[in-house]
């Protein structure tokens, strides 16, 4: 196997929303972990994988770390946690617009005993004064001993390709880890899944976001570029099935047309989607369900 210059794995952690999945999406120049303004929008441990001619650096996304309500919750922090343990090294995201809360604290604990470099990656700086991060900064570097500091915007982009620059260069040698256009660990119809899940949380309120999960179904490719993929949406309630399907099947149609459009530049090619809505009670809180939809420790 061929030795690369710089290979390893690097973990993205921190509270929800501070823009982990925007961050890997921008290295990674495709969508492939979605993103909403709902916390705990990402759910499972999601690799994206970055390689050049002489480095391969393996970037893992992570549920938000919070305090678990459900099952389902639980599975979500102990997927963030369980990684700090096997990486090369961690990404601590916070977000430059939140002062240091009780929820970093919990993480600033747990990254106490982790031996690897640490770097302390502030977003969103496209919204604060340039004055305001110095404190910021002094406050974060008094409670943990951090190997380097990245103010960022992942959005913006702002110093992105720097902070990939710094990490990589921090990484041994070592193998090639997946083939070079690989650019996920996660299977195509994964992400068909989470891009219909994506719409749900876009156009949904209240307790229906955190009570959808979606399954592919079936994709399959058909003549002249066109394929056919098949999605069931799970909820818990009847009540959400009529909410997703909305007056005269208005919200699904909806759903399908944004998620369609996303599934079809995630293919590349022209899409017909068909979804299905399903109630399966209380699925968050049941150790089955929680295995069938994919969410397994
Ligand atoms: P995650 O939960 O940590 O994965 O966060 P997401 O990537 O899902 O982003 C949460 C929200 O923050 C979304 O609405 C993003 O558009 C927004 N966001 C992410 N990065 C930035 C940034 O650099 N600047 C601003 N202004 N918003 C951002
Ligand atoms: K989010
Ligand atoms: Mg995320």
């Amino acid at each position: 196997m061929e030795l690369m210059k710089h290979s390893g794995f690097v973990a993205i952690i921190g509270r929800p929303n501070v823009g982990k999945s925007t961050f890997l999406n921008r290295i990674i120049g495709q969508k492939i972990a979605i993103m909403s303004d709902k916390a705990q929008t990402t759910r499972n441990k999601i690799q994206g994988i970055y390689t050049t001619t002489d480095s391969q650096v393996v970037f893992i996304d992570t549920p938000g770390i919070h305090k678990p309500q459900s099952q389902l919750g639980d599975y979500m922090v102990q997927a963030a946690l369980s990684t700090l343990n096997d990486v090369d090294a961690v990404l601590f995201m916070v977000n430059a617009t939140q002062k240091r809360g009780r929820g970093d604290n919990f993480i600033i604990e747990r990254l106490k005993k982790v031996n690897q470099p640490i770097f302390l990656v502030i977003n969103k700086i496209d919204q604060v004064q340039p004055n305001d991060l110095l404190p910021f900064v002094e406050d974060f570097r008094q409670a943990l001993d951090f190997r380097e500091i990245y103010p960022i915007s992942a959005l913006e982009g702002i110093n992105c390709e720097e902070l990939l620059g710094a990490v990589t260069n921090l990484l041994p040698a070592g193998p090639q880890y997946y083939p070079a256009d690989q650019i996920t660990d996660h299977p195509e119809r994964f992400i068909v899944a989470e891009l219909v899940r994506e719409q749900v949380l876009k156009l949904t309120r209240q307790e229906v976001p955190h009570s959808v999960a979606v399954v592919t179904e079936k994709i399959q490719r058909q003549d002249q570029q066109k394929v056919l993929v098949q999605a069931t949406i799970v909820v818990e309630r009847s009540s959400q099935k009529g909410i997703l399907i909305g007056r005269g099947g208005k919200m699904l149609k909806q759903i399908g047309t944004q998620a369609r459009k996303q599934i079809e530049l995630l293919l590349g090619d022209k899409v017909f989607l068909e979804l299905w809505v399903k109630v399966q009670k209380d699925w968050r809180d049941r150790k089955v369900d929680l295995q069938s939809l994919g969410y397994q420790p």
